[in-house]
């Protein structure tokens, strides 16, 4: 993980650097929506010089932000001071501040800008003007929920919890005590507040063999050890705007750090790969052949790295988190699917010493509600209520067992049986490779731009 430590600063000296105009770009679509006025538009533009943190850089160079400044020269004082008083509210450690605290103004940090070739770009995409493609972005964000913002303050809060689960995890807690630390966290630094903000979907916590959808259930009492490979996947959400993003983590002198290297080695590959136009099996290949470049030893033996083939990234919908296209981790030549400009995605990737193919395990504590789109008739009394609750609470976004037990549901499981049974909830079990082996995760989610990518969960750990 040393070898990633300095991976934002590194993305913003390189957007400074190279991507200045990029970056313009996409501060401009920011200052068209916020400042429709001259006082909002003042605001916004201090945002900017406080929140570059994390990705892109100010607007300083840009002629139609300098021409605005101009004209509110006046505004300049208030810019300041509202600029201070931001500074005032600091987050805590472990966090307790909601965001919205902090960032007062509304306006969250830009995510690590990518540049993306437009070689790829079909012939009618090149006609299209940047000037052209700023009105596009500014009128995609004036729909309901699509503002970048929300995603953004997601990201952030993503950032801001892994940061202390990263620190607060130990060896000896319950597997729990570690779910309740980041999903605590998460509601309160997002300020939870029904289906407006809060939980994207459950804390995944699997370990070792188990690639993915392990979250514990109420009386499960597996501890951490020392030796386990963890993989954290969590989601935030902001009007429905999720955020994905997942890391692996091990202890002590663990033999399995190669793994993680490879891992996050591939979905960084993918991720370069990704925008306009990008095809999804295209990808696929990439990620493969950097995953399985890679070979250690552990266990007194050759460890060669294999990609899991049966675990995808994905697109995200509000409030859907698997939006119907998905981001294969080998090439699929059958597949034809495209990235398109406006598009959210999820890449992750998996890799395994085992044999890279996973297949459901153990009990099930992951569920969706899914869209059926027409009544279906429930015989089960307690399946009825089962389903207003999680229609109330949860919309379409994944639950656990947990969280019903925590809205004060109780005997449900025959219920939720039912509504699985009658295709209603889809049920998402844990998935393993062969027992004895161990597979890493690094996902991270972005906003397909044109002639860029937003690489919205990006941090200086991943
Ligand atoms: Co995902």
């Amino acid at each position: 993980m040393s070898s990633t430590a300095d991976l934002a600063s590194k993305a913003e000296a390189g957007a400074k650097a190279a991507a200045g105009d990029l970056a313009a770009k996409v501060n401009a679509v920011k200052l068209d929506t916020n400042g429709t006025n001259g006082a909002a538009g003042a605001a916004a533009d201090s945002g900017d010089e406080e929140d570059d943190a994390v990705g892109a850089t100010p607007a300083s160079g840009d002629a139609a932000t300098a021409a605005k400044k101009k004209k509110k020269s006046g505004a300049a004082k208030k810019k300041k001071q509202a600029a201070n008083g931001k500074k005032s509210v600091k987050q805590t450690d472990p966090p307790t501040v909601g965001l919205t605290k902090i960032f007062s103004d509304g306006i969250f940090p830009v995510g690590e800008i990518q540049e993306y070739d437009d070689k790829f770009y079909n012939d009618n995409r090149k006609r299209i003007t940047a000037e052209e493609q700023r009105e596009r972005d500014r009128i995609a964000q004036q729909e309901e929920g699509a503002d970048f913002n929300y995603a953004r303050r997601a990201a952030e809060v993503h950032r801001t919890v892994r940061g202390y689960a990263r620190k607060a995890i130990k060896p000896g807690m319950t597997m729990t005590e570690i779910a309740e630390l980041i999903e605590n966290g998460t509601r309160t630094i997002v300020e939870a507040n029904g289906l407006e903000s809060g939980i994207g979907f459950p804390t995944g916590l699997s370990l070792n063999e188990v690639a993915a959808h392990y979250t514990p259930n109420a009386g499960d009492k597996r501890v951490l050890q020392e030796s386990d490979v963890l993989k954290v996947d969590f989601g935030v959400h902001v009007k429905g705007r999720i955020v994905d993003s997942a890391f692996t983590l091990t202890f002590g002198d663990s033999p399995w750090n190669p793994l993680l290297d490879a891992v996050r080695s591939a979905t960084n590959a993918g991720i370069r790969e990704a925008g306009v136009d990008a095809r999804l099996s295209d990808i696929g290949k990439i990620i493969q052949e950097t995953m399985e470049s890679y070979e250690f030893e552990a266990e007194g033996k050759t460890q060669k790295v294999k990609v899991v083939k049966n675990l995808n990234g994905h697109n995200i919908d509000r409030y859907k988190i698997h939006g119907g296209k998905s981001v294969p981790c080998i090439p699929m030549p059958e597949m034809k699917d495209r990235m398109e400009e406006g598009e959210y995605f999820a890449i992750e990737t998996f890799g395994s010493t085992g044999k890279g193919y996973v297949e459901n395990t153990g009990d099930c504590s992951h569920y969706a509600r899914k869209n059926v789109g027409r009544h279906v008739p429930l015989r089960v009394a307690s399946a009825r209520s089962l389903l207003h609750t999680i229609d109330k609470n949860f919309g379409t976004l994944p639950f656990c067992r947990r969280y019903l037990d925590r809205l004060g549901e109780k005997s449900y499981l025959l219920g939720l049986k039912h509504l699985v049974q009658m295709g209603v909830v889809e049920d998402y079990p844990p998935l393993a490779d062969i027992p004895g082996s161990k597979t890493a995760q690094f996902e991270h989610t972005f906003r397909v731009g044109y002639g860029y990518k937003e690489v919205l969960s990006r941090g200086d750990d991943y």
